[in-house]
């Protein structure tokens, strides 16, 4: 029994010692690279109401780890002392003794007292958490592999009339300042929706309905990714909150609600305009695009994807992501630029988009990553693994999760981009 016990503490060439320095240093580390700046997921910096009551007062986190911490020093410190206090000399086994209702009475009560300082404060935060009913929006937030759709019914969302529903993906863009209800779902399997400036994480669960209260304090992009397991990509399903003051949001919903208008005849858009048709609509819809005859061309996404959607490509431009906001449309350059932006001039440059920092009258987007997109309409899958090989289709009865492979050649590439650049 000792042998094996001390062949396993020298398992791997280590000894214990050095190995209590490894564990040590990646701890170190880690924390460390939690703490450095530019971290936008960080839980430590609210920017909205419902972060903030998460993390600061009676009941927050900080409460809570300021507490765990005072308990988990005491503990490593007592346990500390008597490993080194009674280490193993050779000394007699002490005599053994059995029951002190002091000592256990005490150590039943400090710790019910404890947990009932934790416990207490945390379920009232819990349910003013839940509240929603103040809110003066409301967007749906339906998760599926893997990418998050935001829709917004037609209402009158802080003030600001959307006179028609507007469909979207990746980057949900709300009014600052405004409590906004999400309802959030699932066409597939389970998701979970974290913002964690913003909020808590809420599941999005196939036929359920979960309310969630946002709300930021100034205008900027907020991000997070999936936090709940859902297949292949799931570390590629991102998503983003994009807060805008009053002026620009209205600029948002009337630049998402203009009208369609066909690219001239004859330019490539135009060519990228009939790809589009053949190639792409099948699963995508673009509001408001007729075919030549006049007809509206619409999507029947359920009868090629799993989840029985896929994103609405209408003003792909006017969002600064794709493909569950994993890939930039906006350079890596602009990108930094437009997330560091002081929140007075973050709307000019959100609304900009890719087309940020281009000069008057310059006929290509400055900040457009082309790089990407193109790649993404190569080789879908090839950029996020998506059980798009047609071999494994019959597992799912012939419908791709995800976006497949359209083997497109770089001429149809060039005029799909063309076209999409048009719409905003
Ligand atoms: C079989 C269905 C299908 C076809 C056909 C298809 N796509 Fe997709 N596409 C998807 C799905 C599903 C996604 C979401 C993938 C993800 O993010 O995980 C997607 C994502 C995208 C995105 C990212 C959008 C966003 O907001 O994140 C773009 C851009 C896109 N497709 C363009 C095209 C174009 C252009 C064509 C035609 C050449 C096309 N797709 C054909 C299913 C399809
Ligand atoms: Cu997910």
């Amino acid at each position: 029994m000792e042998r094996s016990n001390s062949n396993m503490s020298t398992l791997g060439g280590m000894r214990p010692s050095r190995r209590v320095l490894t564990a040590v240093a990646v701890l170190a580390g880690t924390v460390l690279a939690g703490c450095a700046e530019n971290a936008p997921q960080d839980l430590f910096e609210p920017a909205g109401p419902n972060a903030r009551k998460i993390d600061e007062g009676l009941g927050g986190q900080r409460f809570i780890f300021i507490i765990s911490g005072i308990v988990a020093a005491i503990v490593i410190g007592a346990v500390s002392y008597i490993v080194v206090k009674f280490k193993d000399r050779g000394q007699d086994i002490p005599e053994q003794t059995h029951g002190n209702p002091k000592l256990e009475i005490a150590l039943t009560i400090l710790p019910a007292i404890i947990l009932a300082t934790i416990a207490v404060p945390t379920v009232v935060k819990v349910f003013e958490l839940n509240e929603s009913d103040d809110a003066a929006c409301v967007v749906n937030v339906t998760g599926q592999q893997w990418w998050w759709e935001y829709d917004y019914p037609a209402q009158t969302c802080g003030g600001i009339t959307i006179k028609d529903p507007i469909i979207t993906s990746g980057e949900m863009v709300i009014p600052a300042g405004v409590p906004v209800q999400l309802r959030i779902t699932s066409r597939d399997v389970i998701h979970s929706f974290w913002i964690p400036a913003l909020n808590g994480k809420r599941d999005a669960v196939p036929g359920r309905l979960h309310p969630l209260r946002m709300e930021a304090d100034n205008p900027g992009i907020y991000v997070g990714q999936c936090t709940e397991f859902c297949g292949l990509s799931h570390a590629r399903m991102r998503q983003a909150v994009v807060a805008l003051d009053a002026a620009d949001f209205q600029t948002w919903v009337d630049n998402q609600l203009e009208p369609y208008t066909s690219p001239e005849a004859g330019t490539l858009a135009a060519e990228g305009e009939s790809q589009y048709i053949s190639q792409c609509s099948r699963c995508h819809q673009v509001n408001g695009l007729t075919d030549s005859e006049g007809n509206p061309v619409l999507s029947n996404p359920d009868e090629n994807v799993y989840s029985g959607s896929a994103p609405n490509l209408t003003n792909l431009m006017t969002r600064t992501g794709f493909a569950g906001f994993t890939w930039d449309l906006i350079t890596e350059e602009c990108r930094n630029e437009l997330w560091n932006a002081p929140s007075e001039e973050f709307g000019d440059m959100y609304l900009a988009g890719v087309w940020m920092n281009t000069p008057e009258g310059a006929d290509r987007p400055v900040c457009f990553n082309e790089v990407e997109l193109r790649e993404w309409l190569r080789n879908a899958p090839g950029m996020k693994p998506m059980y798009a090989n047609p071999a494994q289709l019959e597992k799912t009865g012939g419908l791709y999760r995800g976006m497949p492979n359209l083997g497109l050649n770089e001429q149809q590439i060039d005029q799909l981009i063309a076209y999409l650049l048009v719409r905003k």
